[in-house]
């Protein structure tokens, strides 16, 4: 019998990869994804469009626990993968309210549907590095004490608290993961590192000639996302729950990723980068590195990719999709004030 799984927040960047990842593992793969109001699935699914008539999908809401609620009840479900958020840490100063309740409250409807009606269900909540925040030691570890500086980060701790509570007190097999900054060329434009290298592909095109960033200087420790879904499945066969830090030990600043980045298309990045103070954060994370150890020694779990092989292979995505498709708006400087 094959293993069956819920993934909610399958549309985006690690839910794509963890669906491919599941079904050649032979799961049944089920994702939730929420009703807009202008659906156009071709462009909503494009992360799993090669997908489609191998997973199955749930119209659901985090905004709505009967919703969550209804989608477990359909078919019992060994293990559930709660990856859904608002996830741009950037927005969350803006509507701090809305990161908050989907983040919270939606990581509560689905700890609490599972309690009802599978309380045997394995879960993974999809935790962060930004719960580390103003950092206290480096590396970051398991044992690193909080200190998150965002709303979007505020509402991590509050989902692996909450996670951590469900295991306690419920005893069910409910697992955080804390991972570092995972990119792809299907992560989301506004984040920098594609942001770069989607800016990248149209200079080289020729079809813009700058870049605009924030702070030059924060330092992230980037992974792959297809090597960190490994670690989430990893996490959920283990016989005792437990929370891990995924990370691949070193980190790099913003420009050196500019550096790079436009280094893979022959291109001098001070030529092109411009400082705007519109993509300063209201207090940023100067610096986050984190120590995998113990994924290592206990799910045998270790990156795959380098930092260069990650940014050679998003510029090279970027420059070969733009080829294909021809230039599209650049909504990576769109401003919603
Ligand atoms: P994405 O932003 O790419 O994907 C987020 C997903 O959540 C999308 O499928 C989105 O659906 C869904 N979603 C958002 N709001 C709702 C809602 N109200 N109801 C239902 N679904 C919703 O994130 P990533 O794949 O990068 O990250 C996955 C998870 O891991 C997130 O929780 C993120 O916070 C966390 N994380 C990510 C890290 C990273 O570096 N990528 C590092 C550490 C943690 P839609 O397509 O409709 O927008
Ligand atoms: P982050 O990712 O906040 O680490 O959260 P992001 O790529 O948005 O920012 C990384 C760093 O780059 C600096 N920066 C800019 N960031 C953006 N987006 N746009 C810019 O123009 C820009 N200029 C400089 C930021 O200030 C920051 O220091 C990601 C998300 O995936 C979260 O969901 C996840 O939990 C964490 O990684 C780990």
């Amino acid at each position: 019998m094959s293993k069956r799984a819920l993934i909610t927040g399958i549309t985006g960047q690690d839910g794509s990869y963890l669906a491919e990842y599941l079904l050649a593992l032979g799961y049944e793969v089920h994702g939730i994804v929420r009703r807009v109001a202008l659906e156009d699935p071709e462009r909503r699914f494009t992360r799993i469009a090669h997908l489609l008539d191998r997973i199955r999908l749930h119209g659901a809401s985090l905004e709505s626990y009967p919703s969550i609620f209804n989608v477990v009840s359909r078919h019992q479900f060994d293990e559930c993968y709660h990856l859904a958020a608002q996830s741009f840490v950037a927005e969350s100063f803006q509507d701090g309210f809305s990161t908050m309740n989907i983040n919270i409250n939606g990581t509560h409807y689905v700890l609490a549907a599972l309690k009802e009606l599978q309380p045997t269900c394995h879960l993974y909540f999809a935790g962060s590095s930004e719960m580390f925040g103003k950092v206290t030691e480096t590396p970051q570890h398991e044992t690193t004490p909080f200190h998150p500086r965002s709303p979007y980060g505020i509402s991590k701790v509050a989902g692996f608290q909450l996670t951590r509570n469900y295991r306690e007190a419920f005893g069910m097999y409910c697992v955080s993961g804390i991972l570092f900054n995972h990119e792809s060329p299907r992560r989301g434009f506004e984040f920098v590192t594609r942001k770069i290298t989607s800016t990248v592909a149209r200079i080289k095109a020729g079809v813009a000639s700058e870049l605009r960033l924030g702070n030059l200087e924060a330092k992230r420790d980037w992974g792959h996302a297809k090597d960190y879904v490994r670690a989430m499945h990893s996490m959920l066969q283990q016989p005792q729950a437990d929370d891990y830090v995924i990370a691949t030990g070193q980190s790099h600043s913003v420009r050196e990723f500019c550096e790079a980045a436009f280094g893979v298309a022959g291109l001098d990045y001070q030529e092109y980068v411009k400082i705007d103070e519109f993509f300063y954060r209201p207090a940023e994370i100067d610096l986050l590195v984190g120590d995998a150890s113990r994924a290592r020694e206990l799910l045998g779990w270790k990156p795959s990719y380098t930092f260069n092989g990650l940014v050679e292979e998003m510029v090279n995505a970027d420059i070969e999709a733009l080829a294909a498709a021809g230039p599209r708006p650049n909504v990576t400087h769109a401003r919603l004030t």
